[in-house]
């Protein structure tokens, strides 16, 4: 499971980087309290916070890796796949019936079939995904850049931000989402991921469509999108803060 007791946003953002150091250390609770408790750590943290975000306007790029670091097997994480009937029924048809809204602040609402993303451009590559938790894995991504389809749909003079609106949910019933700003949408590595490592994504990560975003923490790559949303502010959007996670406090610009 996502850790969502950390404490502190700037700790929670920059755990992977101080359990890569430690490996010994597992678990968020223990990496954010070990860093809350060093005043020595949390001022060098704080100076380190502007230049994060002097990131949002640059061209920042991930790394791309050869096919031979790929890892074997790509860890999962995160709330358990959908096991709703709805889902279970998108499954048995192999996706047939699914269809990925694109609506809100747009000139020309979308409902793309499978074969609808097939026809976009095609995109792979390998990239690390970094969880908040500690962990990095290596994987070879193809799907449709995010940025092809949102422009599909002619974003209206207003539109801001991108809502991704995912299938599972949390024991309360409250569905997880994500989002970005239309400038990370246009980065030309942010996919809508359809396929890890040569073959069709299978549901433990994500089936049919996952947002995969290589400059940010794993938690903004989004599993099971079912919807995306254009919108002028993220504030009616759940808890107003841009995602699931972000709800509990974890920060909206997670750049690594
Ligand atoms: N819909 C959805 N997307 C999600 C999550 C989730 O719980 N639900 N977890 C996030 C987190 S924290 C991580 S690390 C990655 C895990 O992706 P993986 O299972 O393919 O490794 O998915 C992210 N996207
Ligand atoms: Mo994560």
């Amino acid at each position: 499971m996502v850790c969502g007791e950390a404490s502190g946003e700037i700790v929670k953002r920059r755990i992977f980087i101080a359990s890569t150091a430690s490996a010994t250390l597992t678990g968020c609770g223990a990496i954010g309290t070990a860093l809350n408790n060093n005043a020595g750590v949390r001022s060098i943290l704080g100076a380190a916070e502007p230049f994060d975000y002097a990131l949002i306007g640059g061209d920042h790029r991930a790394r791309e890796y050869p096919k031979s670091d790929i890892a074997p097997v790509f860890r999962t994480n995160g709330f358990p796949t959908p096991t709703d009937s709805a889902y279970r029924a998108l499954t048995a048809s192999h996706f047939a019936a699914y269809r990925l809204l694109v609506d809100g602040a747009v000139e020309r609402p979308l409902a793309l079939r499978m074969t609808d993303i097939a026809r976009f451009p095609q995109t792979t590559q390998i990239t690390r995904h970094d969880c908040v938790e500690g962990w990095s894995v290596i994987g070879e991504w193809s799907g449709v850049r995010l940025w092809h389809v949102i422009a599909a749909a002619v974003p209206q003079h207003d539109a801001r931000f991108v809502v991704f609106h995912c299938m599972d949910r949390d024991d309360m019933g409250v569905h997880y989402y994500e989002s970005l700003d239309l400038h990370q949408a246009r980065y030309p590595q942010t996919l809508l991921a359809t396929h890890l490592n040569g073959k069709i994504l299978d549901p433990d990560h994500g089936a049919p469509v996952r947002l995969r975003v290589p400059t940010q923490l794993g938690y903004k790559s989004a599993k099971w999108v079912k919807r995306i949303e254009i919108i002028g502010s993220l504030s009616r959007i759940a808890g107003g803060h841009g995602g699931y996670w972000e709800d509990q406090g974890y920060e909206w610009y997670a750049g690594i």
